[in-house]
């Protein structure tokens, strides 16, 4: 056990503790402001926006992160500048640190704004590179999504398993919208117009890091989407491979903090939905 590890143990918090506590309060606390928040600026554009919430809600995380493991590295999407250069630098400055705290105070903002039930605080620890705990938490719903490297991944407690589907025909996938409009958009119709036709359905939730959950949880067979940042994918990446899923790029390379272009399966559906993405260049 490293000397950090130690000094967690002594603080009576393990890591997941924390993460689990953080989500809940921010989670709590943003609930109750659904509806009532007072400030909405553009960040990117018209389309990619926050509101004191987040701000607020970030705060309220990486205080309490701070104050159990003080010299832990923190990366959340509030204290990035917007744009998916920025991103990149900010990923690039602390990945390799020993333990970095990953968050995404609420993933689905656009809902949050629109009074669309569906939106989620998101969570995770990485070890040198490596996610070791993810925390998803749906305020609305109140469900908690949990997972720990090497030790499975729990829905309220309930293991949590991947869905059976084998073909895209009998498949639930969903997909999101991100803002960029010159590069992830156009890409993104090219992968729908390939798949509508062949999966039984699509969904579009709008909360990349809810997703990811849903498809640990077997209530969706896949999702993929164009141009997310790590904060949207850290902890939902091992809900899903610790689910018995698969995380891949949508070329299909194994899942790191650096892939923005994301595709999570419950592993059967994998290659094939990669293939349908891939074709008429749909995967870039
Ligand atoms: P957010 O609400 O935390 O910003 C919906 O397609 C997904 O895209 C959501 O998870 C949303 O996360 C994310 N998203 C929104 N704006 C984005 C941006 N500028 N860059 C990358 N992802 C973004
Ligand atoms: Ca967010």
């Amino acid at each position: 056990m490293s000397q950090e590890q130690n000094v967690s143990a002594v603080g009576g918090k393990s890591f997941t503790a924390v993460a689990i506590n953080c989500a809940a309060k921010a989670g709590e606390w943003i609930k109750t402001k659904l509806g009532n928040h007072t400030s909405l600026a553009l960040k990117y554009s018209s389309k990619d926006l926050v509101t004191e919430v987040d701000k607020g809600a970030e705060k309220m995380i990486r205080s309490l992160v701070l104050t159990h493991f003080p010299h832990h590295s923190f990366l959340g999407e509030e204290g990035v500048e917007p744009g998916p250069e920025a991103s990149a630098r900010a990923l690039q400055s602390v990945r390799d640190a020993e333990y970095l705290w990953i968050v995404d105070p609420v993933d689905g903002t656009t809902n949050f704004v629109h009074g669309f039930p569906f939106f989620s605080v998101s969570i995770a620890l990485a070890h040198k590179g490596e996610v070791i705990v993810g925390v998803v938490y749906d305020p609305m719903r109140d469900e908690l999504f949990v997972a720990e490297k090497g030790k499975g991944a729990y829905v309220h407690g309930k293991r949590s398993q991947v869905s059976e589907e084998t073909t895209l025909g009998e498949s639930l996938i969903a997909t999101g919208f991100p803002p960029d409009q010159q590069f992830a958009l156009p890409l993104n119709m090219k992968g729908l117009q390939a798949l509508v036709p062949q999966v039984r359905n699509i969904r579009a939730g709008g909360s990349a890091a809810l997703h990811m959950a849903y498809v640990a949880a077997g209530r969706l067979s896949g999702f993929w989407e164009w141009g997310l940042n790590a904060w949207d994918l850290a902890a939902g990446s091992l809900l899903v491979s610790e689910s018995g899923g698969r995380v891949s790029d949508i070329k299909g390379n194994p899942y790191d903090l650096g892939v923005r272009h994301v595709a999570a399966t419950n592993g059967h559906i994998h290659d094939e939905l990669i293939s349908v993405l891939q074709k008429d260049n749909a995967a870039g």
